[in-house]
């Protein structure tokens, strides 16, 4: 039977994958815990909720045991804008969820899903069809922590035969929690200016590919990966996994197609300009179709006329 303790539920994928994982294994089984449960009490009324700080071993190790968890999912990170502002703080962090993670799974034989992202690539790192395998020397501290992390957990389970495994997340866009201080965060917040006012001013500059995913496929991804015979896997710790690329006229166009009146400019955010230009174009995710049938489902057009629904609906309601 499977127990899992989702740590940073709060945040945009975890308020998302917490309901997602109740649905399968049931509210039960699913523990969902945040440092600030303020923001996500609704995880509360399903399920378990628990408040603390994954910085804080004791406390982390005691809900481990309290609810016999047999699979962590670590989604705690400050994200790789925000991780600039204040490199200390994001290794503090980042890191330190990730070690908590690991010596407590260890402890207690869990299982251990860490999302990686696009941001463990460099500048050095082929920008189109990016390989699994190749250079990684990012330039941000969130890339710094990401690689590290990557082969800290495939040093955990080849040392000591811990399950852990992750994804190459790249930007996720969602309509139930916003996301803050990510690069790829326009591509959020880019639907709720076409609700809302009908425009918006992109920070990134014209022509900036990314790699980019819409929510429902990146829990899947989550799912799928931590489902997979291990039999089959070849790699562990990270799988690039992508579902669509484009660069913000492209997303601006789609948004027009349904909202001709939409409008966008650009007043360009330097520091989101030259981690973006660090970043792949386009990754090649085929380790990840071929070792666990990573087969994502959306693309940009079904993706738009999701988002511009829900989020469409929201406003009628007054919700946003
Ligand atoms: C960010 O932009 O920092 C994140 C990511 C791509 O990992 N969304």
């Amino acid at each position: 039977m499977k127990r899992i303790l989702v740590v940073g539920a709060g945040g945009q994928i975890g308020s998302e994958l917490t309901p997602h994982l109740r649905n399968i294994y049931g509210d039960s089984n699913v523990i969902a815990s945040d440092i600030n449960c303020c923001a996500c009490k609704q995880l509360g009324e399903a399920g378990p909720l628990e408040e603390f700080d994954a910085l804080d071993g004791k406390k982390f190790a005691e809900v481990v045991k309290k609810y016999k968890v047999d699979a962590i999912y670590n989604m705690v990170a400050l994200l790789s804008a925000t991780g600039e502002k204040n490199p200390q703080l994001a290794w503090k962090i980042n890191m330190g969820a990730l070690l908590n993670s690991l010596d407590i799974a260890l402890e207690n034989k869990c299982a251990v899903f860490t999302p990686s992202s696009i941001g463990a690539f460099g500048p050095s790192t082929p920008m189109d069809n990016t390989p699994q395998d190749t250079v990684m020397r990012p330039t941000t501290i969130y890339g710094v922590c990401k690689v590290s992390g990557e082969m800290l957990s495939d040093y955990y389970f080849q040392r000591f035969g811990l399950d852990t495994r992750s994804v190459r997340f790249p930007g996720i866009i969602s309509n139930v929690t916003l996301p803050g201080g990510g690069t790829t965060d326009y591509a959020v917040e880019i639907y709720y200016g076409a609700i809302k006012e009908k425009k918006f001013t992109c920070p990134l500059p014209q022509g900036t590919f990314l790699d980019m995913m819409y929510m429902p496929d990146a829990l899947n991804a989550c799912v799928d990966l931590m489902e997979a015979d291990p039999c089959k896997l070849v790699h562990r710790n990270s799988f690039n996994v992508s579902a669509m690329s484009f660069e913000p006229s492209q997303i601006m166009a789609a948004i027009q197609k349904r909202i001709p009146e939409f409008i966008m400019d650009y007043d360009v955010d330097p520091v989101k300009k030259a981690i973006s230009a660090s970043w792949p174009n386009y990754m090649d995710d085929s380790c990840a179709r071929e070792e666990w049938g990573w087969n994502p489902k959306w693309n940009l057009e079904t993706m738009t006329d999701d988002m511009l629904k829900v989020i469409g609906e929201k406003h009628a309601k007054g919700l946003i």
